[in-house]
């Protein structure tokens, strides 16, 4: 069988599959995604990747988050709709699975991981809750340090991974030195092995599909390397999926989209480094509007 070549992810790929927003729509046209996420300490996580999914064009962002901790978001992103859940101490009790699931069939996406923690509830939580979601989800973060394989390969939707190497090499038991070696290759790998999207982020982000296809992004600046970074990409892709962008498409929109975010902050603003996570949100509507005027110019 021929080798599937990888492809570079730029503007002119892409301008085509960013989703069309008809001026009758209404929010529940333009996705509904939930988020499931929090945890003591790590709040901003989950903050961070609902105002991203919201700046990508989301009409409805559901916050799942801990009971104890959902006050915490009612003023972060007022915005969302919360669905708080029984918790221990912050960490989100396993016996939500089922009720979780069954929210889950009345959204477009869900996103998983960011800001969970790995407790062992958190591991019956997420390996219970990717079985069985009807609806495609991204998984991030915590959800990928306690992901089991097995689980991930019988699930019954579609998935996207986003690890950064070390949450790869957790997931696959092997060093990060041996991924960052071989990158294409492992996140090629992974995605046969499982059917889902993987996206190995760092410094050209790969985008590995089931079917051998790859990309590597082009846009991005190391002003990215920052805490909570991620957790912004993970709304976004979620955001696309949410818009019923195909996973392999919303994946690469939205890390072309962040990259070129950096980009933007980077060379536009006041420096080459020292922005916070949450002033990425702000520029995704002028970097999607800028894909848009070309695309109709
Ligand atoms: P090293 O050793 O530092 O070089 P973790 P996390 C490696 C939440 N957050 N290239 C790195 O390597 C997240 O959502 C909450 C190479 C280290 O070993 C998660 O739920 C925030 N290596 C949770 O925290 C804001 C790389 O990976 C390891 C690499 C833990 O997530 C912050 C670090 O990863 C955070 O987002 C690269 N490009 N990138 C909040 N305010 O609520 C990473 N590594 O241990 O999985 O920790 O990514 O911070
Ligand atoms: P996380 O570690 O989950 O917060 O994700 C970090 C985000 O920043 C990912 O989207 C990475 O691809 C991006 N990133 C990290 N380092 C760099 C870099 N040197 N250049 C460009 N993007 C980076
Ligand atoms: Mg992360």
């Amino acid at each position: 069988q021929a080798a599937i070549a990888g492809e570079l992810l730029d503007e002119d790929f892409l301008l085509r599959y960013i989703p069309e927003r008809p001026a009758d729509g209404h929010k529940g046209t333009f996705g509904k995604v939930m988020i499931i996420t929090g945890s003591k300490g790590m709040t901003g996580a989950g903050t961070l990747a609902a105002l991203s999914a919201f700046k990508t064009g989301t009409g409805l962002v559901y916050l799942a988050v801990p009971q104890s901790l959902s006050p915490i978001y009612g003023t972060t992103v007022p915005e969302a709709v919360l669905i708080p859940l029984k918790d221990n101490d912050g960490i989100i009790s396993d016996t939500e699975t089922d009720f979780l699931l069954n929210r889950a069939a009345g959204m477009d996406t869900v996103v998983i991981g960011p800001g969970l923690s790995a407790a062992p509830e958190i591991q019956r939580l997420v390996n219970g809750f990717v079985a069985d979601c009807p609806v495609p989800v991204v998984i991030d973060a915590d959800a990928l340090n306690v992901l089991d394989i097995e689980v991930l390969k019988k699930r019954k939707a579609p998935a996207i991974l986003t690890p950064h190497p070390g949450e790869f090499s957790r997931l696959c038991g092997l060093s990060t030195e041996s991924v960052q070696k071989d990158r294409c290759r492992k996140a090629i790998e992974l995605s046969k092995n499982t059917g889902a999207v993987v996206v190995l982020k760092g410094a050209g982000t790969v985008i590995a599909c089931p079917d051998g296809k790859y990309y590597i992004n082009t846009s991005g600046h190391n002003c990215l390397a920052v805490a909570g970074s991620g957790d912004v990409l993970a709304g976004m892709i979620g955001s696309f999926a949410g818009m019923r962008v195909t996973p392999e498409m919303a994946a690469c929109l939205g890390v072309f989209i962040h990259g070129r975010c950096g980009e933007v902050l980077a060379g536009k603003s006041y420096g080459q480094a020292g922005y916070r996570a949450g002033e990425i949100p702000p520029v995704i509507p002028y970097v999607i509007g800028n894909m848009l005027w070309k695309r109709h110019a």
